[in-house]
């Protein structure tokens, strides 16, 4: 729903506080993060002039050829979470845990994907930052075993997208909100609350050039999408594929639709291409939050119990009616 307020992210979170939803130290970690991506905004929008375009020279823990902007937006989030509410920090672009100074008392564990949709940095094609924040687990020096929750155990979720506006979608369990960045003050405005993900879509987005690899239940599901009126489903499809999952997703929340990223048999042992902790988790709840669903096709995604930090996951998300008729396709098969 369109909001016409000028309630800001702060007040937003400070009523959040006041009702009781959040705590002071979870409010500290969402305006933190918020002004990182807002940092981030500012020089993803000034491109070659600031620099920032371009590959890096060198690969992320996944063997992923790393862009510039890869590595400035986690520095971004980096030096802002110094000092503050979180006691460790994971990233998509890092190794292992970064654990911060003096910070082991903090509550919070914080993972993120400082920038989404890498391939479309150089080209003027929307990107975002996705962030997830978990609870401690224990006391004392933080060990990379106590990031290893499901999803279900997540305190806030969100993500910036920069588009032709910069946007904040943030849950916390509550539904989800909607923030828009003020250029001309500089601040994240409410311009959507209680954001509902329609059940029933007639919209995929899958990168149809995997096709070839894919399961026969996600062959089925989609040769029935592109069959449409002249097939079962009776109803015709239309196809959208931005590669930023930010953007997709965006997309899926605020018109439904159902994303994919299947598993598919290029590299059998692995999953997906799409990591739990850092893309699928947030973006599930912020799904679920939002009345809609997401699934691996065998369980929720935000069931899962992670076994590594920088693990896979097939993707399923989005409209219910979609997402339960993938999921159905897919235990039949079995
Ligand atoms: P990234 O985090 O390195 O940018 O990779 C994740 C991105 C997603 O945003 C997007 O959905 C997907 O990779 C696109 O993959 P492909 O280029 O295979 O279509
Ligand atoms: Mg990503």
């Amino acid at each position: 729903m369109t909001t016409t307020t000028t309630t800001t992210l702060e007040q937003h979170l400070a009523a959040q506080h006041a009702s009781g939803a959040i705590s002071a130290t979870l409010q500290s970690v969402i305006e933190t993060t918020a002004s990182a991506c807002q940092r981030i905004s500012r020089l993803v929008a000034q491109g070659a002039l600031g620099g920032v375009l371009g590959s890096a020279g060198s690969e992320n823990v996944q063997g992923e050829a790393q862009k510039k902007l890869d590595l400035i937006a986690n520095d971004a989030l980096m030096a802002a979470h110094q000092g503050g509410a979180v006691a460790a920090l994971a990233s998509e672009e890092m190794d292992t845990i970064c654990p911060i100074p003096g910070a082991e008392a903090a509550q919070w564990l914080l993972l993120f994907d400082p920038l989404d949709g890498s391939s479309n940095i150089d080209v003027n094609v929307s990107i975002g930052t996705i962030f997830s924040v978990l609870p401690r687990t224990a006391s004392g020096a933080v060990r990379e075993a106590e990031f290893l929750q499901p999803g279900r155990r997540q305190a806030a979720a969100g993500y910036c997208i920069y588009g032709p506006q910069t946007m904040l979608a943030l849950t916390t369990g509550g539904g989800v909100q909607l923030f828009t960045l003020d250029p001309a003050s500089g601040t994240f405005l409410l311009t959507h609350s209680s954001l509902r993900v329609p059940d029933e879509t007639q919209e995929f987005a899958i990168n149809m050039s995997n096709s070839r690899h894919w399961a026969a239940p996600m062959r089925r599901y989609i040769t029935e999408c592109l069959l449409g009126a002249d097939g079962g489903r009776g109803k015709n499809f239309n196809m959208r594929w931005i590669a930023s999952m930010v953007a997709d997703v965006h997309r899926v929340l605020l018109r439904g639709g159902i994303f994919m990223y299947p598993w598919d048999k290029r590299e059998p042992k692995r999953p997906g291409k799409l990591r739990l902790m850092y893309e699928a988790n947030p973006m599930s709840w912020l799904i679920e939050q939002a009345g809609g669903a997401a699934t691996n096709g065998k369980q929720a995604i935000l069931d899962i119990q992670p076994a590594a930090l920088h693990e896979r996951v097939a993707v399923m998300l989005g409209s219910k009616n979609e997402v339960q008729r993938v999921t159905r396709y897919h235990s039949e098969e079995n």
